[in-house]
């Protein structure tokens, strides 16, 4: 298609639509009309790769996950149709601004943080790279709440996604089953003195599939995100006649729970990881009926990943769908379960990892619960004897009243993954070392990646600019590609011309604060950001004990020589989640001080942003000069945006965490500031139970300075906060080491400071960031999922029938 067409196209649409003409159209009906036209274009090569995998019977892979964080989809959608351009000078020939329309989609934000975000990511480079893969998920009707700061406490209003409609998914109602929820199940001899279990009572909900297309960048493949929307069956209606049962049962997809490495053991969310498991694994089965191959050789078309212990009942649900309903039996049943199931295991936060009390999940699934319960007993039986009681007691599925959805998911299946390789290293020798002795060629690691195309393409355009001026187009399909940068890090030409482009995004942002939050910020200032959940373990408190450190400073000695800095936030808290909401109150009372302090004016600012989500992700990262990856050694899992932030040409200062370890191998240690305990020196502490933060208080005067202002007044309207964090650093002894690591932080703190001043130096720093960054797209993670875990390929003949290019 070419700009003359499109405008044809457009206007002709937007008269079929609405009848109108462009300049009577809103925006909203220019968005309709514009997203109407894609989903038209794209749905062929949809319909296509669905019909070229069936009739290939290729093997498919479905990522379970019950969060997905897609964000906007129209640019992106855009970009991967190859229309990007085209539509953008097409739109502005109109007289319409591309940027109008972009606002005028809400972020779909059915996901917390971390974790549903790597999954769209996934879906995102599944899709370009050709594998056929799927998502399987829930259609929240509330996505993430909204956050508003109200006398700076954090407020949460509910997110209406779906207000307007949603552009880009497609109700499918032929797809549609039923899910069983509770009642009663015994277990019935048949003619031939079978077992097979008899349902009393409960509920038949129906679960309706809302489909949206994966468009693969530039490649004709659409593979398919399918989200779970409950309805109630018409011939269930008359169960439903008051409006509190409706109600009871509408609401299950109804919201997403707010917590991001955290569980909160309520029944509604058992409910929802059993109603899209449910519906999930029985289209699978369906599908996999439909093409007429013998059931034992299920493995060979599908591979169901399990994200995160939420959908564990996968396991447990495959065999009820192979032992109940095809009659197979259990140890050929259990063999492909293990065969088709993988995991992927994303933290080692005690309190994230699910256990269901045994009551709950008789009352929510009961069949599933017998089911658990004897793979638990042939567990156990199998080792006994064989195996260490005690570990066999340590590993069981059910312990003390509880299942232990890790250990089904690891005994279910035939992979276990973490997500960066410190990461999978503990889960090896702490975390799940004893099922590692049971199983040690099932642990692998996939260290995490970000969609390039996203977080590059179109978050920084300016730099994409650069680097295709630079090192050429190739980067954008290949992002090892990237590494070609390094040729010039003498080159003073682009060297300047990258910071040019920073530039324009830091003066962009700095609008945007100043129009979002009033404060003025100067675009020359190191911009230093910190954005991901609030959470205790992240360390936001470090921070801003840093903060208050250099205010302090700056309060006593006005001319203290450092580099003007603007310390940027983006952090939801749990709504349950206390501590978090308090250090928000914190961060934006110091916030509310220090800007509106004359002494210091132009030297330091504190900007919370409100409402961080991956649009506002995709403004702030362009924009970071410093990557705040401070969390305590061996505590977050991988992280993302500390990729996300080093691609853009940001310096990070990180403790060796997560995949900060890899970026540190990646750049090197002249291009990173590195500072604090290491995992082995935390875990000492926890073997000695040496650490005394109160000594530490007590002896160092700067510590003492900066927590007391927590108390003293210094930072007005926190009375209760500030007493709340002190006691969390002094009372209880600061779990997260935040004091032990203060001094080395400020230290690491200040080299950056330094490194900022020689600009050139700087310069080349940021260059070689963004120059090593290729390693860390999620093309590289999703194909190493389908070599080593799925085993499945991309349909080359797909392509060779229907070209690759343009559609
Ligand atoms: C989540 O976002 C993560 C882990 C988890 O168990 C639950 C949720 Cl909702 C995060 C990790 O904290 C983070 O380190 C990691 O990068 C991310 O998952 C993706 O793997």
């Amino acid at each position: 298609m070419d700009k003359k067409e499109f405008k044809k196209k457009f206007k002709r649409r937007l008269a079929e639509k609405f009848a109108m003409e462009v300049t009577d159209a809103s925006s909203n009906e220019l968005y309709q009309t514009l997203g109407s036209l894609m989903t038209s274009a794209y749905s062929q090569d949809w319909r296509e790769t669905w019909k070229d995998y069936r009739e290939n019977n290729q093997k498919q892979s479905y990522y379970f996950s019950i969060e997905f964080l897609p964000g906007k989809m129209l640019k992106s959608n855009l970009l991967n149709m190859g229309w990007l351009e085209l539509v953008e000078e097409g739109l502005d020939e109109l007289g319409i601004q591309l940027n109008d329309l972009v606002e005028i989609e809400p972020d779909m934000a059915l996901g917390n943080g971390g974790l549903g975000r790597l999954a769209s990511c996934f879906m995102d480079s599944i899709a370009s790279c050709g594998l056929p893969g799927n998502g399987n998920g829930i259609r929240y009707e509330y996505g993430l709440f909204k956050q508003r700061f109200v006398d700076n406490y954090q407020v949460e209003l509910p997110d209406e996604w779906l207000q307007k409609g949603n552009l880009w998914e497609v109700r499918k109602e032929s797809k549609a089953v039923d899910v069983q929820i509770g009642g009663n199940v015994y277990l019935k001899p048949d003619q031939y003195g079978k077992l097979s279990p008899v349902y009393e009572g409960g509920s038949k909900l129906r679960a309706v599939p809302y489909d949206t297309g994966m468009v693969g960048y530039q490649n004709k493949i659409v593979n398919t995100m399918r989200l779970w929307s409950l309805e109630i069956p018409p011939e269930e209606e008359d169960r439903y006649r008051s409006i509190e049962a409706r109600r009871s049962f509408e609401d299950l997809t109804s919201v997403l729970y707010p917590d991001d490495s955290n569980e909160a053991g309520r029944k509604m969310r058992l409910t929802q990881e059993y109603f899209f498991v449910s519906a999930g694994v029985q289209s699978i089965l369906r599908y996999f009926k439909s093409l007429n191959q013998p059931m034992d050789e299920i493995n060979q078309y599908a591979a169901i990943h399990i994200n995160d212990t939420h959908p564990a009942m996968c396991v447990a649900e495959f065999m009820r769908l192979l032992v109940d309903e095809e009659q197979m039996s259990w140890e050929r049943a259990w063999d492909l379960t293990r065969k088709v199931m993988s995991y992927t295991n994303h933290t080692i936060m005690a309190e994230a990892l699910e256990k269901w009390s045994i009551d709950m999940m008789k009352n929510v699934c009961p069949r599933i619960y017998q089911i658990i319960e004897e793979i638990d007993r042939r567990f156990v039986e199998e080792l006994i004897g064989v195996q260490d009681f005690d570990l066999i007691q340590r590993t069981r599925i059910i312990q003390d009243g509880q299942v232990h959805m890790a250990h089904l998911a690891i005994i279910g299946s035939h992979s276990t993954n973490g997500v960066a390789k410190l990461h999978s290293d503990l889960l090896k020798s702490v975390v799940l070392h004893d099922f590692y002795l049971l199983y040690p060629d099932r642990f692998n690691n996939k260290t995490n990646g970000i969609a390039m195309r996203r977080w590059v393409q179109l978050a920084n355009p300016a730099m994409s600019k650069v680097l295709d001026a630079t090192i050429g187009k190739t980067w954008r399909k290949n992002s090892d590609d990237l590494r070609l940068l390094l040729n010039y890090e003498e080159d003073d030409q682009v060297l300047n011309a990258l910071a040019e482009a920073k530039y324009q995004n830091k003066r962009s942002l700095a609008a945007y604060i100043k129009s979002h939050c009033g404060i003025e910020v100067s675009p020359e200032a190191i911009f230093d950001v910190q954005i991901k959940r609030l959470h205790a373990y992240k360390r936001q408190l470090l921070n801003l004990l840093h903060i208050i450190k250099l205010y302090l400073d700056l309060k006593e000695n006005p001319e203290l020589p450092i580099e003007p800095r603007v310390f940027i936030f983006g952090a939801k808290a749990a709504p349950s989640y206390h501590y978090a909401k308090s250090i928000i109150k914190v961060i934006n009372e110091v916030a509310s001080l220090i800007n509106a302090d004359e002494t210091i004016k132009g030297k330091l600012k504190l900007v919370f942003l409100e409402n961080y989500n991956v649009s506002l992700a995709e403004r702030i990262i362009p924009a970071a000069d410093v990557s705040e990856q401070i969390s305590l050694a061996s505590k977050e899992a991988s992280g993302t945006s500390n990729m996300k932030l080093m691609l853009n040409g940001a310096v990070t200062i990180a403790t060796l965490d997560g995949a900060n370890v890899e970026i540190r191998d990646a750049v090197g240690d002249d291009n990173i500031a590195i500072f604090g305990l290491t995992e082995g020196e935390v875990y000492q502490y926890y073997e000695k139970r040496n650490y005394h933060a109160i000594d530490l208080y007590e002896r160092d005067t700067t510590i003492q300075k900066v927590v007391n202002a927590l108390i003293d007044g210094t930072i007005p309207n926190i009375t209760k906060e500030g007493q709340e964090i002190f006691d969390s650093l002094i009372k209880y002894n600061d779990e997260f080491f935040v004091l032990r690591d203060f001094e080395d932080y400020c230290a690491a703190q200040m080299s950056v400071n330094q490194a900022y001043q020689d600009t050139r130096r700087w310069r080349q720093i940021s260059l070689r960031n963004t120059a090593n960054a290729g390693r860390f797209s999620s093309d590289r993670t999703v194909q190493q999922y389908a070599d080593d875990i799925w085993q499945i390929e991309p349909l080359f003949a797909h392509n060779d029938n229907r070209g690759v290019t343009q559609h």
